[in-house]
């Protein structure tokens, strides 16, 4: 399939899903929003899709936000209706993945465009990447889930700080913070992204699916996580995985899961 906002590209079990609005610095417009929606469902439902890398075209921008030329003029229903749909599609919609997606912040992600790397389920940066919420300073809140993830990610106290002062952090005090799990040079960005897809790639889909649905319970209002992952865990035992992953291990070979 074709996109006019995105790049797609499979490098062996692993699809790269490029944001490509360089000029406005990749923003989320709705017809991104709908395209990385396809795309995502898309790659989710390819067999020969294991590891989904996300990041942004150009050496400056991950993702600068949704797009404020588009909601400029919105009035308070707009807003909320753009807030709620987006979530839908693109936020929560990526958070509840089977494949694990990889977000890889290569320059700006704010607002928008930090709330969708937080709704990765890992975040690697470039050096240069900067990453902020600055919605207060257009007289918005974060819309698309920031309040709560980034409040999950390094806690309240500090997404406080960074939602009320609009302020931006770098990559380094982003890993300090917990926000991103690696930094490294631009040069090295998209290799060390697609290196841990590859770790991922030697286990089992399976279990790693299952083990995001148990992950996430621990975020859902009335969902007994502990309960999540007794379920998930017994569900595990009736897939050809646990019989290729427990044989490997009797008959001292490494587990095939991929084939
Ligand atoms: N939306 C639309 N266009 C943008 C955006 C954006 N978020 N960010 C940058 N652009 C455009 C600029 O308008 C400019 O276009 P043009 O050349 O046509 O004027 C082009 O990208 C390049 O940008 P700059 O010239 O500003 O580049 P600089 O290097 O000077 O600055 C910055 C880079 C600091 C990233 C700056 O562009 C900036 O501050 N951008 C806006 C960042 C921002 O406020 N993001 C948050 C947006 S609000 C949001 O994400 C809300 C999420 C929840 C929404 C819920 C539904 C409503």
């Amino acid at each position: 399939m074709s996109y006019e906002n995105l790049i797609v590209e499979q490098k062996g079990m692993t699809q790269v899903i490029t944001i490509n609005r360089p000029k406005q610095l990749n923003a989320l417009n709705k017809a991104t929003i709908q395209e990385l929606h396809e795309a995502l469902d898309a790659a989710d439902k390819d067999a020969q899709t294991g590891v989904i890398i996300l990041t942004g075209s150009g050496e400056k921008s991950f993702v600068a936000g949704a797009d404020i030329k588009e909601f400029a003029d919105f009035d308070p229903a707009q807003g909320k209706d753009l807030a709620a749909q987006g979530q839908e599609k693109l936020f929560t919609f990526l958070q509840n993945l089977s494949t694990p997606v990889i977000a890889a912040v290569n320059g700006f992600a704010l607002g928008g465009g930090l709330e969708l790397a937080m709704a990765a389920h890992i975040r690697v940066a470039s050096d240069n990447a900067r990453m902020g919420l600055p919605e207060v300073s257009l007289g918005v809140i974060p819309g698309y889930g920031g309040t709560q993830r980034l409040a999950q990610l390094v806690g309240r106290g500090k997404a406080m700080e960074m939602v009320m002062t609009a302020g931006m952090i770098g990559a380094e005090e982003a890993q300090s913070w917990g926000l991103v799990n690696h930094v490294t040079t631009q040069e090295e960005l998209m290799a060390l992204a697609e290196k841990i897809a590859g770790k991922i790639l030697n286990n089992s889909g399976n279990a790693i699916a299952a083990a995001i649905r148990a992950i996430n319970a621990n975020y859902e209002d009335g969902v007994d996580g502990y309960a999540k992952e007794v379920e998930e865990f017994g569900n595990c035992f009736g897939t050809p995985d646990f019989k290729e992953g427990t044989g490997a291990f009797i008959e001292k070979r490494k587990a095939n899961f991929r084939s």
